[in-house]
């Protein structure tokens, strides 16, 4: 017999192993549900089907018997039958293994045909009921092993006083277990939650059309060359830099911008004070200054929004105020000249809609600062709550005590998209080579390709919206046998041939020209 310290009931405690397993398949499954943007959770899927599937009678009495709490009645039901089943598992994997494991592999089954089963299903909703079950599996044979050991030293007459340490250690493993997999359930359960509120707060806003629409997009700005980066960049490629571990999620509704400090009129202004203010489009290229030369941190779209210099003249700027630090809700400050915020020419907007759409959360919904010709981290605020007019003096945005210049204009820049650095040719045919060059508000008039030693040949250039987004460019070049080096460089409107002279992204920016190495056998 077991000393009474090490009182063993088996059975209850092959039990109480089966409900910790169950507790990790909800909370792995959770987790992954949180990793998908809170889709694919079991919980979620199995209720509904239940809801879906339960007689009308059931329905019925249901509501009769719990009225509006019917869904958390159904909740508690369902955590009475799990717990009873995993208990039984437990049970039953303690006596005749694997058939306990087998039991959740079955729930698990059933989940993911729920969750599958579930309109608007996605294709990776069935990974948390797949992740689930194997955390259930895993965790029950652990435990359960522990619980074995106990119980062989409990048995073992000789070996009775080392009954106590096992004792211990299923105790640590099988709590340590639970208290893990609830925790880490209940956040995530909370987190896609939140998730899906946000999601479903910004499929619900509707954005008025622009009162001054942008130039439709010419035909000539697409060329018909393979590889070559798209005039306009879809909302799902476009790049994303910021400082944010968690995407700030804002409700319009509370949503307002506060533009103060050095103005004699304070503005305070609300979603539906800036939808109904005439929006305007206009597409620019948005670069971040971490773009290394060659690299993809950079895209072209359509902004929605309001011309910020209207808001400032309403302001009214005084003394000698040169800088708007503007605030995002998460703490982000981006410090950008007043004089190009005011400037008539620069399309600098309030932007609540990216290529027809409301901002997608990671880009700043509902509402971000776009500047055509500034980098990103001196001008493209997402999220932004607050603007304050003051001075490059008093202030500094996050990023210049970081090591970053103050001022961040856009360099003159080209990149060769294709073909691919190291890529063989056929000598003799005829190679696009192809790419994207900018300079947004000032524009891209010319680009040059080198190949070799050959001199310098003018690209055609694609027609482009404006100054403000890059030009698509493309030089056919008859491949000549030989390794050969490829570069590029652009010539703004200004009569700026791009610098050779290469420097790495800080402070203010890279520059060099893009370069490829291209065979041809
Ligand atoms: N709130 C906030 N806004 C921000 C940043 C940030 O870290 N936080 N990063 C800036 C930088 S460095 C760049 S390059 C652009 C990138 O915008 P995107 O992610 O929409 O491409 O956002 C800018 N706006
Ligand atoms: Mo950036």
């Amino acid at each position: 017999m077991p000393t009474s310290g090490t009182s063993l009931r088996p059975r209850l405690l092959a039990a109480v192993t089966g409900v910790v397993a169950m507790l990790a398949f909800l909370g792995a499954a959770e987790l992954g549900a949180l990793v998908l943007g809170g889709a694919g959770s079991p919980l979620v899927a199995v209720g509904s089907a239940v809801i879906d599937l339960a007689p009308a009678g059931a329905k019925n009495t249901m509501v009769a018997l719990f009225g509006t709490g019917d869904k958390v009645a159904l909740f508690v039901l369902m955590a009475v039958l799990m717990t009873a089943i995993s208990a039984g598992a437990g049970i039953l994997e303690r006596a005749r293994p694997p058939f306990g494991a087998l039991v959740f592999a079955a729930g698990g089954a059933l989940s993911l045909l729920a969750v599958t089963t579930r309109s608007g299903a996605g294709q990776f909703d069935g990974a948390p009921s797949i992740i689930g079950v194997a955390a259930a599996v895993v965790v029950l044979r652990l435990v359960m092993a522990r619980l074995r050991r106990w119980e062989l030293v409990a048995a073992t007459p000789t070996r009775a006083a080392s009954a106590m340490p096992e004792r211990r250690a299923f105790i640590v493993w099988s709590v340590t277990a639970g208290a893990l997999a609830l925790l880490v359930g209940t956040g995530a359960r909370l987190g896609s939650a939140a998730m899906q509120r946000a999601a479903a707060i910004r499929r619900a806003v509707h954005l008025p059309a622009p009162k001054t629409a942008s130039p439709a997009v010419p035909a000539g700005a697409s060329l018909d060359v393979t590889g070559i980066t798209p005039y306009v960049t879809p909302n799902a490629d476009f790049y994303r830099i910021d400082t944010a571990l968690r995407v700030p999620s804002i409700d319009p509704a509370d949503w307002s911008l506060r533009i103060h400090g050095a103005v004699e009129h304070e503005i305070e202004l609300t979603w539906d004070d800036l939808l109904a203010l005439p929006l305007e489009e206009h597409m620019a290229t948005l670069s971040c200054v971490s773009n290394e030369v060659g690299g993809d941190l950079i895209g072209n779209a359509l902004w929605l929004g309001y011309p910020i210099r209207h808001l400032l003249a309403k302001a009214s700027p005084t003394g000698d105020a040169d800088m708007v630090l503007s605030r995002s809700i998460d703490g982000f400050t981006a410090g950008t000249p007043l004089d190009v915020l005011q400037d008539d020419g620069t399309a600098a907007l309030l932007a609540v809609g990216m290529n027809g759409d409301p901002l997608p959360a990671e880009h700043g919904f509902p509402v971000r600062m776009v500047v055509p010709g500034l980098f990103g981290y001196v001008s493209a605020t997402k999220w932004v709550t607050e603007m304050e007019v003051t001075r490059f003096a008093d202030a500094q945005g996050y990023w210049t005590p970081r090591g970053w210049s103050e001022r961040g204009p856009v360099k003159l820049e080209s990149r060769i998209d294709t073909p691919a650095n190291g890529a063989t040719v056929q000598v003799g045919d005829r190679v696009p080579i192809a790419g994207v060059a900018w300079q947004p508000h000032t524009g891209v008039k010319a680009v040059q390709v080198k190949v070799g030693a050959e001199d310098w040949q003018d690209a055609e250039l694609a027609d482009s919206v404006s100054a403000d987004t890059w030009r698509q460019w493309v030089y056919r070049w008859t491949a000549t046998k030989g390794s050969h080096e490829v570069q590029v460089r652009a010539v703004s409107t200004d009569g700026e041939v791009q610098t050779s002279v290469q420097r790495p992204p800080a402070p203010n920016g890279a520059t060099g020209w893009d370069t490829v190495t291209l065979t041809a056998r």
